[in-house]
């Protein structure tokens, strides 16, 4: 502090410890003086406009909510470390090593990549939890839930290995899934590695958001009575620093206070690297995410300085040591890492000559050793045990590490640290010495894996350590029962159609509450809505099963006296989640998962804009495959035309083949009220009751029709992607199909009338509900009849189907035209397409359509073009009719480029 900044606050010059008590105690009666008679909402205004002076006067201005750049638990209240340091010692040394050789192993005869710089920095936070913290499954208790940071894979599977859960030809092949006896998968992949993977985590952002929504989900479970735990799990997310640059690490902070959420806590390994260089050379990122949590309402530990500090700070009474470790930024203190301990004492010691006596009885090697606070076991285990008994607000906990810590010449604290995958023979026995791993020189150089033996008092601690916690992390077990979800039957009233005009949006809100009705499985629907009830009129189920709060309603709604009224229950049912589709999608995976991470299967369903779905938050969606994600997405207001008025931003006509891409997501778009029961029906059986780990995607549209009863024996094809929907007159001269999807089959309806009554066309109408899935049962089928070319062949659903029609086809949706063309390779003569490519524009739904060219009147042109080209028709018949039907020839073609 400075002389002038004394005098501001009226202070004298104080320098012996003796003095600083002193001021202590003063500040302390005074402080309890101003409690007693303002009482705690008015000491806390005073106390922080104070606290807002001295931030201006002391620490410059702009800083937010920081405190200095020490640690949060001074030595005196630190929690004792309660295990034995030598032998976790010992036990991490190994796991590093094998956690390194890993992936220089699999480097030395491939090019798979992996890394080691990232566990290396991370290992003393891993092993402290591992050893004290984590705790696995037990009666009653579903097991902490961890979110690993992917790229620290190798050291949870060198872990593993040592915990004889994994065997040394796993480990050998490291990122060669595919070779003989099997493999490891790079990163945390539930689907790749359905034991023993949880949760995914290495695509940047995802993991952090999925644990908020996931600990925000626990308490659903718990308020609506869905689990009884005897103890309620924490969750532990570990990330990195640079990852807190992803909008959706940060972007939903807010949630974990407003709810709460001190089943949560994030440790963030701060490295102050990410993959090309320094998070914030020029700043620091510790103090920058302090002020961002502290101001969201977090409890936050710092924990920068292991403790060979504490007694220099302790010596420090001028508080020229915390203003210098608050001046450096993190560039200096990167360089630090990496230069001679002569370095530090130079210039970061050296900057105050004052300083250097704090540090005169330590050689240079011993400054270079200083510890940071994030590879001391002793400071870890006292922010944890802190974080774990925090009551009230999630806890994050920002430890300073060093990339690479251990590496030496190989890579630690460098630019390159990140990518580094290879250690010479020179470098690994230096890493051999510097972790005192028993590994002779010999053998060094193929750098053998290391597991003390089994009666090893490492060995023995390791295994009763994990057993005192309850078992072996991570873990995927699935044990949930299957539901009794309702058979195709209980929805018979969409199977008799209505000749009131209705929606597909309608018909799912009415499906939803049917089925929140069911006695068996109505509890376990999870409505999920990213502040969208009100436009697919799901506002109707506010009142009857209440949208979560934790805190209940506090306030009487304005719309109380209304029906509908926006009703807000402790054990609400609905998961309104306000405008954050990527938390409604976290919420999404949180039940749509619950059946493996609680063994209680959840069946969420998920209704937004189709426009914002994977199109916005994409690689969650993905996530949710990799997951193993089960439960219904429905993307409403789908279709580039249906939606009229909204234009290029809303409307949609390509998240259907976005949802086509994910592996296990079953993509598809009915047309009628029937269709979505029966895909609705299909889905329950497969998923709850088989236990098939996949799940749904359907477009709802928002125009009204009447909704055709169902014909005959037409379920299968529903499920499968194409039926015959509506055949055309008999006795007509030529013959032709058109498929239609979604609301566009009225489209491909009244098209078939025109071609009957004005050219002798009949023309069979087909529902097709899934390109997707037609696709990839023919590329099945043709695969198989490849490999198999000596077999009688196989063929597929759709060219079993289409083999005896006669004539053209025809596709008509209100998606792109590569919806339909990804089946034209299996339809008889090819298959004409029509779609909405291009930019939506706003308008209303007949100009739309006829702009994109897919109305009723451009169906008619494209069978009748369809027809010519086969040399059925005459092409000046097309060009008449393009005439007759008003459509302009040189119309202006959608799609750009
Ligand atoms: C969304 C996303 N973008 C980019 C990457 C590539 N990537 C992998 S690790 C990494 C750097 C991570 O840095 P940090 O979060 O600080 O972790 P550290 O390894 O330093 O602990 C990057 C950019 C990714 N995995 N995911
Ligand atoms: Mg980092």
């Amino acid at each position: 502090m400075s002389v002038q900044t004394k005098e501001i606050y009226g202070l004298h010059s104080a320098s012996s410890s003796g003095t600083d008590d002193k001021w202590s105690e003063s500040l302390q009666s005074l402080f309890e003086l101003v409690l007693e008679s303002q009482g705690p909402e008015r000491t806390a205004q005073l106390l922080e406009k104070l606290a807002e002076k001295l931030r201006a006067v002391a620490l410059g201005t702009g800083r937010g909510f920081n405190t200095p750049y020490v640690n949060t638990i001074p030595p005196e209240q630190q929690a004792p470390f309660p295990g034995n340091r030598d032998v976790e010692r010992r036990i991490k040394s190994y796991i590093r090593w094998n956690a390194m050789a890993m992936v220089v192993k699999a480097n030395s005869t491939t090019n798979v990549g992996g890394h080691i710089s990232t566990y290396a920095s991370a290992a003393t936070l891993y092993e402290v939890a591992f050893n004290h913290f984590l705790r696995g499954r037990a009666e009653g208790f579903p097991g902490d839930i961890v979110y690993f940071q992917g790229h620290a894979a190798p050291g949870m599977y060198a872990r593993a290995f040592l915990e004889g859960r994994l065997n040394e030809q796993q480990l050998q092949n490291f990122r060669q899934e595919l070779a003989d006896g099997g493999g490891l998968s790079s990163y945390p992949h539930p689907y790749l590695m359905p034991e023993f993977w949880q949760f995914p985590t290495v695509s940047m952002g995802l993991g952090p958001i999925l644990s908020l929504y996931q600990a925000r989900f626990n308490r659903y479970l718990q308020a609506r009575g869905m689990v009884k735990w005897k103890d309620e799990p924490k969750l532990w997310a570990f990330l990195g620093d640079g990852e807190c640059d992803e909008p959706e690490t940060l972007g939903a902070i807010t949630l974990g206070a407003r709810e709460n959420l001190d089943n949560l806590i994030w440790v963030i390994n701060c490295n102050l690297q990410r993959l090309d260089g320094p998070v914030r050379g020029n700043g620091k990122i510790i103090q920058e995410l302090e002020g961002l949590f502290r101001g969201a309402g977090w409890n936050v530990i710092k924990v920068i300085w292991g403790t060979d500090w504490d007694d220099l700070l302790a010596r420090d009474k001028s508080g020229l040591l915390v203003k210098r470790m608050e001046e450096a930024v993190d560039g200096d203190y990167q360089k630090y890492s990496v230069e001679p301990g002569s370095y530090t004492r130079k210039h970061f010691f050296g900057k105050y000559p004052e300083l250097l006596g704090l540090v005169n009885h330590l050689t240079d090697d011993q400054i270079h050793k200083l510890l940071r606070g994030g590879h001391d076991a002793r400071k870890m285990y006292a922010a944890y045990r802190m974080a774990v008994e925090r009551k009230g607000r999630p806890t994050v906990i920002l430890a300073k590490t060093v990339k690479g810590y251990g590496l030496g010449e190989a890579g630690e604290g460098k630019n390159i640290s990140h990518q580094q995958k290879k250690m010479n023979e020179k470098e690994l026995r230096e890493f051999r010495e510097r972790f005192k791993i028993p590994i002779s020189d010999d053998v060094i150089a193929e750098t053998p894996f290391f597991r003390p033996a089994s009666d090893s008092q490492e060995m023995k601690y390791l295994l009763e350590r994990r057993k005192a916690l309850g078992g072996f992390l991570p873990e995927r077990k699935v044990t949930a029962p299957p539901l009794d979800v309702p058979k195709l039957d209980y929805f018979a009233e969409f199977f008799k159609g209505s000749t009131t005009e209705a929606s597909t949006t309608m018909a799912f809100v009415r499906l939803a509450s049917v089925l929140l009705r069911h006695k068996a499985v109505g509890r376990q629907i999870v409505p999920i809505i990213p502040d969208e009830a009100r436009t697919f009129g799901l506002d109707a189920l506010f009142k009857d099963i209440g949208i979560y709060s934790s805190k209940g309603q506090l306030y009487e709604p304005v719309d109380s006296k209304s029906l509908l009224y926006y009703h807000e229950a402790k054990d609400g049912q609905i998961l309104e989640e306000g405008i954050t589709e990527a938390g409604s999608i976290a919420s999404f995976i949180a039940a749509g998962t619950s059946y493996a991470t609680h063994g209680v299967p959840m069946i969420p369903f998920y209704i937004y804009y189709s426009m914002f779905g994977p199109q916005r938050v994409g690689d969650l969606f993905w996530l949710a495959g990799d997951i193993r994600a089960k439960g219904f997405l429905l993307g409403a207001t789908a279709g580039r035309t249906t939606l009229n008025g909204e234009g290029l931003q809303h409307q949609d006509g390509h998240s259907l083949l976005h949802a086509s891409t994910i592996p296990t997501l079953l993509a598809y778009d009915p047309a009628f009220a029937y269709e979505l029961a029966v895909i609705v029906a299909g889905g329950l059986r497969r998923m709850y009751i088989e236990g098939e780990e996949i799940f749904y995607y359907l477009s709802l549209y928002n125009e009204n029709y009447a909704m055709p009863p169902m014909p005959a024996g037409v379920e299968d094809g529903i499920l499968k992607g194409l039926y015959k929907f509506k055949a055309g007159p008999d006795g007509k001269k030529l013959k032709a199909h058109i498929f239609g999807s979604g609301s566009i089959i009225n489209s491909a309806l009244k098209a078939q009338e025109i071609l009957a009554e004005r050219y002798d066309v009949s023309a069979d109408v087909w529902s097709a509900t899934s390109y997707k899935l037609l696709r990839t049962d023919a590329i099945r089928c043709k695969r198989w009849n490849m490999l198999h070319p000596a077999e009688p062949q196989k063929k597929s659903y759709v060219e079993t189907l289409l083999a005896k029609e006669r004539g053209v086809f025809v596709a008509v949706s209100d998606y792109m035209r590569l919806g339909p063309d990804q089946i034209a390779p299996w339809v008889p003569g090819g298959l004409m397409t029509l779609g909405t490519d291009g930019f939506g524009r706003s308008d209303t739904r007949a100009r739309l359509r006829r702009f994109f060219e897919v109305d009723a009147e451009s169906t008619v042109i494209a069978t009748l073009y369809a027809l010519a080209e086969k040399g059925l028709v005459e092409r000046q018949l097309v060009e008449k009719t393009i005439k007759d039907l008003g459509v302009h020839p040189d119309k202006v073609f959608p799609q750009i480029v």
